[in-house]
Parts: structure tokens; sequence; C-alpha cells
């Protein structure tokens, strides 16, 4: 009686075990599923960290409104073919490869609003894929 019992209490186990590795390697899949949702997360390290999706014609959020003497960190996402992002008056223009999270930082000494574009040709409503970083 005690050893079938044991039996069945190691079984469960067992199963729970399975479960969460299951369980794990959904949650660590590829593609869409990893693009974080758009917007500002907390602070991390000193930066402003906002998540943006690029994607056939436009970037999301479009428009980041920062404080002037932020750190401001973009973490950008291509949701599906590759696009870039060029940001003139902070001298960044990174390839965006689909599927993978590109940071770029920089730090918003002035006041102003400072436009943003895709820099790589991406269709034909690539011109129009902008956007722009307000500096309060
Ligand atoms: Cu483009």
């Amino acid at each position: 009686m005690m050893k079938s019992s044991l039996i069945v209490v190691v079984v469960i186990i067992i199963a729970l075990a399975g479960a969460s590795i299951l369980v794990f390697r959904s949650s660590n899949g590829t593609g869409s599923e990893n693009i974080p949702p758009p917007g500002e997360n907390e602070n991390v390290d000193g930066f402003r960290v906002f998540n943006m999706t690029a994607k056939q014609f436009e970037f999301i959020p479009s428009t980041i409104t920062v404080d002037r003497g932020d750190n401001v960190r973009l973490q950008v996402t291509s949701a599906d073919v590759a696009h870039g992002i060029a940001i003139a008056a902070f001298g960044i223009d990174e390839t965006l490869p689909p599927g993978q999270k590109v940071t770029v930082e920089f730090f918003a000494e002035n006041a102003g609003t400072f436009p943003f574009e895709c820099s790589i040709y991406c269709g034909s409503g690539h011109s129009g894929m902008t956007g722009q970083i307000v500096v309060q």
C-alpha cells in the first residue's frame, strides 16, 4: 500500500516537471510572439526605454516624447521585412532585420522635434515611413 502511493507521487512529480518544461519552451519561441508591445517601459539603468515596432509602412509608436536631459533607449523590432531607423539629429542609422530587437540610444540634450525615418527601402510606402522624437 505504501509502495503504490509512493509510485503515484513519483508519477505526479514527473508529470509536473514535464508540463513545466513544455510551458518554458512555448514561452521561448521565435517570431512575432517575441515582439514586445509598443510603448514606454519603466526606466532601466537610467534610460527611458521605449519598445517600438517597425512594419510596412509605419513605426509604432511614431512619436516618442521625452524630457530634455533624458537618456533614451529605443528597442525597435521589425514585424515584417527589413527596415532601418535613421535619426539624423542623433547620428543614428541602424538596420532592423525582421524579428530582431535592435537597441539605439541617445541623449536628449536639446529641446525640439527631431524627425526619424526608415532608411532601407521596404516597398511602396517607404517614403512615408517616418516619425518624430519630441524633446520637451
Ligand atoms: Cu522603408
